[in-house]
């Protein structure tokens, strides 16, 4: 049963993976002061290259972006050359390795990059404080102008070139879990008036436009995106919402993309204006390889790809507890589980 995660899996002519089992993006806040990476993120990703493909951590397109302590860069020279010596080691160990990008919209704070506001769709804020720093409450979101949405795909595209720079195999573009993109394509966080807002077509133009910028910047074969149709995560969900990505995923999957990515921490959640869970959603509107996720185990995630219900299992916390997870699997050793203190050190 197991054997099926072991088995090759071709993306494209360009990228045929080892195996089944891609490492899920995990931010990890570990970067240095200027948000490069350090040695040891070279050796806990390069630990991990018996995956068939790692996805990093999500990583800032630009310094506006920025919402968590410590979350690396590839917008200076130093992170492009601090990521080079990740792509060179995790290559050397014979892995795969996409860097997720993002911005993290109203997620972010000018505590961080010194600024004085953050972008985002519109003036909504998140309710709340920061996690991990708690006296900072979010702010309101000024609305980003047509110039700033603009350049907010320019810089995207750059960092895109920047990843091909710095030797990654490919990127993929963070549309879920309420960050900037998602932003644009739901009703909560959306509510516009101009041409990105108040219309499925118009909600997806900057996600479209993002994906658009980066595949020309380095080809649609090494581009690859993450989805979240359902809210639940920095963002509430909205019944309408469902015909924007209605509308969405078949324009996604025009673009032929290197694969689409369910953005949830728990697959098993379902939710009404999707009739069921984000994963059976996105299969059956979207027909190209599609990467699971969300609590699942080697035996659950086997099952589910056997079933037809996606094609490459995304392991996270698990990966975050056993660096050797596909030696483990391969050699039938248990598991070490996972708990939340693991995340103060890299191992
Ligand atoms: C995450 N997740 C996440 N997702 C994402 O798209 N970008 C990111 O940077 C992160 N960071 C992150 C950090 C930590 C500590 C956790 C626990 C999760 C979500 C992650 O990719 C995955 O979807 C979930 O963890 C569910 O998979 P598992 O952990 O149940 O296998
Ligand atoms: C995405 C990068 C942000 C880093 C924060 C890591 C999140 C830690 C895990 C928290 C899990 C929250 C899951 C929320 C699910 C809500 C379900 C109703």
């Amino acid at each position: 049963m197991l054997d099926t995660l072991f088995h090759p899996f071709k993306l494209n002519d360009t990228l045929t993976l080892n195996n089944r089992i891609v490492m899920a993006p995990l931010t990890r806040c570990m970067a240095d002061d200027d948000l490069i990476p350090t040695q040891a993120m070279v050796d806990y990703y390069a630990r991990r290259a018996d995956t068939g493909l790692i996805i990093t951590e999500a990583v800032l397109i630009r310094a506006d972006g920025q919402g968590y302590p410590h979350t690396p860069g590839l917008f200076t020279p130093q992170q492009i050359d601090g990521w080079r010596k990740v792509t060179d080691a995790v290559h050397k160990n014979g892995g795969k390795i996409f860097a997720q990008l993002w911005h993290t919209g109203r997620v972010a704070h000018p505590f961080f990059f010194g600024g004085e506001y953050v972008l985002a769709p519109s003036a909504i804020a998140l309710e709340g404080t920061l996690p991990r720093m708690r006296e900072l409450t979010y702010t309101m979101p000024k609305p980003a102008t047509t110039a700033e949405i603009e350049q907010l795909v320019a810089d995207f595209g750059q960092a895109a070139a920047n990843a091909i720079d710095a030797g990654f195999d490919g990127v993929e573009i963070h549309g879920a879990n309420g960050y900037l993109i998602d932003q644009f394509l739901h009703f909560s966080t959306n509510e516009r008036d101009d041409e990105f807002g108040g219309t499925a077509e118009n909600m997806a133009r900057f996600p479209l436009a993002v994906i658009d910028a980066i595949s020309q910047r380095i080809g649609r074969d090494r581009t690859g995106l993450r989805l979240s149709p359902g809210g639940y995560f920095n963002l509430e969900g909205d019944a309408r919402d469902r015909a924007v990505f209605d509308y969405l995923l078949p324009e996604v999957e025009k673009r032929c993309l290197a694969y689409l990515h369910v953005g949830i921490f728990d697959d098993s959640m379902n939710f009404d204006y999707l009739d069921g869970s984000a994963s059976q959603y996105m299969r059956s509107h979207y027909q190209g390889t599609l990467i699971g996720v969300g609590c699942y185990s080697p035996q659950t995630g086997s099952e589910a790809i056997e079933a037809g219900k996606f094609d490459l299992l995304a392991i996270g916390r698990p990966l975050i507890a056993n660096p050797d997870y596909v030696s483990k699997l391969q050699t039938k050793q248990t598991l070490v589980a996972y708990d939340d203190t693991m995340l103060a050190q890299l191992i």
